[in-house]
């Protein structure tokens, strides 16, 4: 460090340090503290247990939580092939067309992704998921697939679990080598909430692809054609892997009322999505909408229409979405995404292993291990519990869904959100005002960032006491939240229909609208010049994802970033103590990084000092460790 702070110093670089030169400059003296892994993580463990998580609002200090049991688990055997090693041997187009044509129906896994997205309002951690990948990948090789990565995963990675999302999807291939591994894409929009310049997402995908994606399920919050295109285009040019088209399923095909969203809209979407060059057409329906007999009538005109394999996403909000799959399966469907039993139901996907129970003895039943599914969600089961702060509160499948439309993933955000702004109480009038903003803004598909737009509108609307009503009477005295001005504008596309032209110009008062491509209004980026000046004032050691992280989210990368020189990779942390903190006596070993542990007993906490600080006392490895931490309270 003293070599360092001479060779860093201004004079010695100008070349004007004399025989003087360390004797006058006190500096030189001055050390950095450099904190190693170990103490980082104490940091952490130390504010923790003083100030608490700042993500738990209220912890239950009577809540008892287990730790999960692993007997039965057995990691003495090999990876058997699965899907990923077909697409290898296949390339994309070959293995689109075995799919089509394999008769057993598929299913894709998505407890590591929207299973705890749309049930803990996105909070699974990577420890929790590494801890049964690898088994995952052993006990069920014939699973096509496994949902870990992309939609709200990412930002909350970053922003609440200050974990690097890139590393746990590398971890995680790394887990499952022989499954392949889904991500969810918003088109243009990328994993975030606006549109991105193309060669920006063009990139992300390509890192995405390198870090170990293999399907991109790209859709669009509007259904617009323009926003996928581009995706399924740097899908096909920049990766080896496959291009899933999404149409956003809403409404009713069944109702001869609603003359928006038809069957011949649908069709004609996926046709688009097939000419295209997508490998797989995705029904996303991503609140649960489609009914039992409306898939019937979807997945067979589908499967007459476009020569893709179908995969069919749904949430069970109503709870009676396994009656959808099975229909959809006599109809000739060749993918349904699940969760493992524990992570499933209601806002989350249909419960996997009691579909492949309602599937036995059928012509295309396909063979898993009962046993061994349950075993999965047994563990999940008590996972969850560590969770508990962040479980929306619905307690039964509900019909009110086919009302208000709110996607799954949202649902467990929006009660939360309504929360924290005192609107607890009024949960009934945010539904309510959610489906009459959907009403009064032409109807529209509603799912990431449109669906966040309306239920931004929603909680204006209620916090404020206005009505649509008021809106169309009065609107030019209204000042509309941001979100709402920029999707009148065309920052997130243009809607099936277009935009209800006298709401636009009450919203957007003098601004000009346009209805090209967002993106076409942004240069783009100089990838390399961007990347090195990221460098410059993030450190070298920072890698390319971090900078695509950045580009993304940057002032959440940036705090990220503080938290991390800071606490270290926290990720290594067992759940129950990230979120709750250590009890006086506990002991825990912490498995920083391959084949190193650390074993960390906390023994008391000091008093305030005048300063407010207070002392955590550990014992690390054995050996007395202190750590000041602020008390903030
Ligand atoms: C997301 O975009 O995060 C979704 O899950 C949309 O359904
Ligand atoms: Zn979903």
């Amino acid at each position: 460090q003293f070599l360092q702070n001479i060779i860093t110093h201004p004079t010695f670089i100008s070349g004007d340090a004399t025989v003087d030169f360390v004797k006058n400059q006190p500096e030189l003296f001055v050390f950095k503290q450099r904190k190693d892994r170990a103490t980082k993580l104490l940091s952490f463990l130390a504010d923790v247990i003083v100030n608490g998580n700042p993500d738990v609002k209220k912890p239950d200090p009577s809540k008892v939580l287990t730790k999960p049991d692993f007997t039965g688990f057995n990691l003495n055997k090999p990876y058997e092939r699965g899907t990923k090693d077909l697409l290898t041997e296949l390339g994309p187009e070959e293995f689109s067309k075995w799919l089509r044509n394999d008769k057993q129906i598929h299913y894709t896994d998505t407890t590591f992704r929207d299973g705890h997205q749309s049930l803990l309002a996105t909070r699974m951690r990577s420890f929790d998921m590494l801890k049964i990948a690898e088994a995952y990948a052993k006990d069920h090789p014939q699973t096509f697939s496994m949902e870990v990565w992309g939609g709200a995963t990412f930002d909350v990675c970053l922003r609440f679990l200050h974990e690097d999302p890139w590393r746990r999807l590398a971890e995680l291939r790394e887990a499952i080598p022989n499954i392949l591994l889904q991500m969810l894409i918003r088109g243009s929009n990328g994993v975030g909430y606006k549109a991105y310049p193309d060669n920006l997402i063009e990139s992300f995908v390509e890192k995405s692809w390198e870090t170990g994606v293999d399907i991109f399920r790209i859709f669009d919050s509007l259904n617009w054609m323009k926003s996928m295109e581009p995706c399924i285009n740097f899908v096909r040019k920049r990766t080896g892997g496959l291009a899933e088209g999404a149409i956003c399923y809403t409404g009713d095909i069944l109702n001869p009322k609603k003359t928006k969203y038809t069957l011949e809209y649908y069709l004609q979407l996926a046709k688009q999505l097939e000419d295209a060059g997508a490998h797989i057409l995705a029904i996303k329906d991503m609140a649960g909408l489609l009914k039992p007999y409306a898939a019937t009538l979807l997945v067979e005109a589908l499967r007459d229409t476009v020569k893709l394999p179908i995969h069919l996403h749904t949430h069970d909000t109503s709870g009676i979405q396994s009656a959808t799959y099975l229909k959809a399966i006599e109809s000739g469907v060749d993918v349904v995404d699940v969760a493992l039993g524990s992570m499933s139901g209601l806002t989350s996907q249909p419960n996997f292993n009691s579909m492949v129970e309602a599937m036995r003895f059928q012509e295309r039943h396909r063979e898993f291990d009962q046993k061994s599914l349950n075993r999965h969600a047994n563990y999940w089961e008590t996972v969850r519990e560590y969770y508990y702060p962040f479980e929306s509160g619905l307690k039964a499948g509900t019909a009110e869904v086919y009302h208000h439309e709110i996607p799954g993933g949202q649902y467990s955000n929006l009660r939360p959100q309504a929360n924290a702004l005192g609107l607890g109480d009024k949960w009934e009038l945010i539904k309510e005002t959610y489906a009459e903003v959907n009403q009064l803004f032409g109807d529209l598909v509603k799912v990431t960032p449109s669906s966040k737009v309306v239920g931004d509108m929603a909680l204006y609307l209620v916090s404020n006491g206005l009505t649509t009503v008021d809106v169309l009477e009065r609107g030019e005295q209204i000042s509309f939240p941001e979100s709402v001005q920029a999707l009148f504008r065309g920052d997130l596309g243009q809607p099936v229909g277009g935009f209800p032209k006298k709401l636009q110009a009450i919203v957007l008062k003098d601004e000009q609208p346009y209805d090209n491509r967002p993106n076409e209004h942004m240069a783009p980026i100089d990838l390399e010049g961007e990347f090195r000046k990221f460098q410059e004032k993030f450190g070298e050691n920072t890698k390319y994802t971090d900078f695509l992280s950045h580009q993304l989210y940057p002032k959440v990368y940036e705090d990220f970033h503080k938290h991390y020189e800071q606490y270290g990779n926290v990720s290594k942390i067992p759940t129950r103590l990230f979120f709750y903190g250590m009890q006086p006596g506990e002991e825990a070993i912490i498995d920083i990084a391959r084949g190193k542990s650390i074993v960390i007993k906390y023994q008391s906490l000091g008093h305030v000092n005048e300063d407010g600080m207070r002392t955590v006392f550990f014992k690390l490895n054995g050996q007395t460790r202190n750590i000041e931490v602020r008390d903030k309270s």
